[in-house]
C-alpha cells in the first residue's frame, strides 16, 4: 500500500468560508478537502487531510509524517510567519514539503512576507484560493514519483 500525502492547515482555517470572503472565499475546509482528496485519487494516491489551531499538534503531525507519509502539503497559516518550531520540524523531514496558501501573502501586509516554511519546502503555491492546495497536492504527487 502506497503512502498517503499529508496535507496539514494551521490556526483558524477551520472557520474558512465564514470570515474575509474577500480574501479566502467561500469555500469550506470540507469543500477543500474533498478537492484534494479528488486530486490525489486521480494519482492512485490518498490524502491525510488535518487542521489544527495548537502549534504543537501541528509539530506532532508533522513527525509523523517522516515515517506516515509520503509527502506534505502545509498551510501553517499564521504560524508560518511565525514558528521556528514548525521550521525545525520541517528541516528533519525527508519528504518533500509544499507550503501552500489560498492568498498570496507577498502582495499583503509586510508582517507576512516572511516565512518559516518556504526555507525548507521545495516549492510553494499561494494566491488561487481553494485551487492552490489542488496544486499543491498536484505537485507533492509528482514529487512522490507519481
Ligand atoms: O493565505 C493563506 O492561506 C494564509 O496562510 C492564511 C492565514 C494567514 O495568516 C497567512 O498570512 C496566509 C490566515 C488564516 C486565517 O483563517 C481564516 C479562515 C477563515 C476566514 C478568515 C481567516
Amino acid at each position: 500500500m502506497s503512502k498517503p500525502i499529508y496535507v496539514l492547515s494551521g490556526p483558524n482555517l477551520n472557520l474558512l468560508g465564514e470570515r474575509e470572503p474577500a480574501i479566502y472565499g467561500t469555500a469550506t475546509l470540507a469543500d477543500v478537502k474533498r478537492l484534494c482528496e479528488a486530486r490525489a485519487a486521480a494519482k492512485g494516491r490518498q490524502v491525510v487531510f488535518r487542521q489544527s489551531n495548537h502549534e504543537g499538534e501541528l509539530i506532532e503531525w508533522v513527525q509523523e509524517a517522516r515515517t506516515e507519509a509520503c509527502a506534505l502539503v502545509i498551510n501553517a497559516a499564521g504560524y508560518g510567519h511565525t514558528s521556528v518550531a514548525l521550521h525545525d520540524a520541517l528541516k528533519m523531514l525527508a519528504i518533500p514539503v509544499v507550503d501552500c496558501h489560498l492568498s498570496n501573502p507577498a502582495a499583503r501586509e509586510s508582517f507576512r512576507h516572511g516565512s518559516y516554511v518556504s526555507p525548507v519546502a521545495r516549492g510553494v503555491v499561494s494566491g488561487f484560493g481553494p485551487a492552490s492546495y489542488e496544486l499543491a497536492v498536484e505537485a507533492a504527487c509528482g514529487l512522490a514519483g507519481d
